[in-house]
């Protein structure tokens, strides 16, 4: 992924995360924003190899339309925290799952915010991403009436989808 791929000219929401190396597992919130039709941008960033490049880029993001961050990171997963406290924006967090501590470390990393700074943490790896992309959708559907259409029908239609009997 270059930095300037999966980039929508108005994006509503911003996805960052820690390394490129992040991108298989934050695809997911990507996926669900792209079907629910949000404009998204998705950028690798990291709090510490590349602080500059965060606060630049989350300094702008209001300004530049974006009304929620998702940020995905792994390990001692500063990301989510340090992007919170630099931007009243919403930031929901992502823990990658790792291999040292099965993405035990990115979790409390990421959740355990001291007060005064709140970091929305999802559950690890590629299902917390996903949910990461549908929460994001939520605070957006709260500020465009037809993305809360199209997520209550996005709802509707993953509830029919889920099979009664245990067989076909
Ligand atoms: C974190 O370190 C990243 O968010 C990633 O989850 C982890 C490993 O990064 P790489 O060594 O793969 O670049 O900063």
């Amino acid at each position: 992924m270059s930095n300037d791929e999966h980039c929508a000219s108005n994006p509503r929401v911003g996805i960052v995360m820690g390394s490129r190396s992040d991108w298989p597992s934050m695809i997911n919130a990507s996926e669900v924003l792209k079907q629910l039709g949000i404009p998204y941008e998705a950028k690798v960033m990291s709090a510490h190899r590349t602080p500059a490049r965060v606060h630049a880029w989350v300094n702008s993001a209001r300004d530049r339309g974006i009304q929620v961050i998702i940020a995905g990171a792994g390990g001692a997963a500063h990301l989510a925290g340090v992007v919170a406290s630099l931007t009243s924006l919403p930031v929901i967090g992502i823990p990658m799952k790792t291999s040292a501590l099965g993405g035990l470390d990115s979790l409390l990393s990421t959740v355990q915010m001291p007060r005064g700074i709140p970091v929305a943490t999802m559950g690890i790896g590629d299902a917390g991403a996903r949910n990461g992309g549908l929460f994001a959708a939520a605070i957006c559907a709260g500020l465009d009436p037809e993305v809360a259409i199209r997520l209550e029908t996005f709802r509707k239609e993953q509830t029919a989808s889920i099979p009664e009997s245990v067989v076909d």
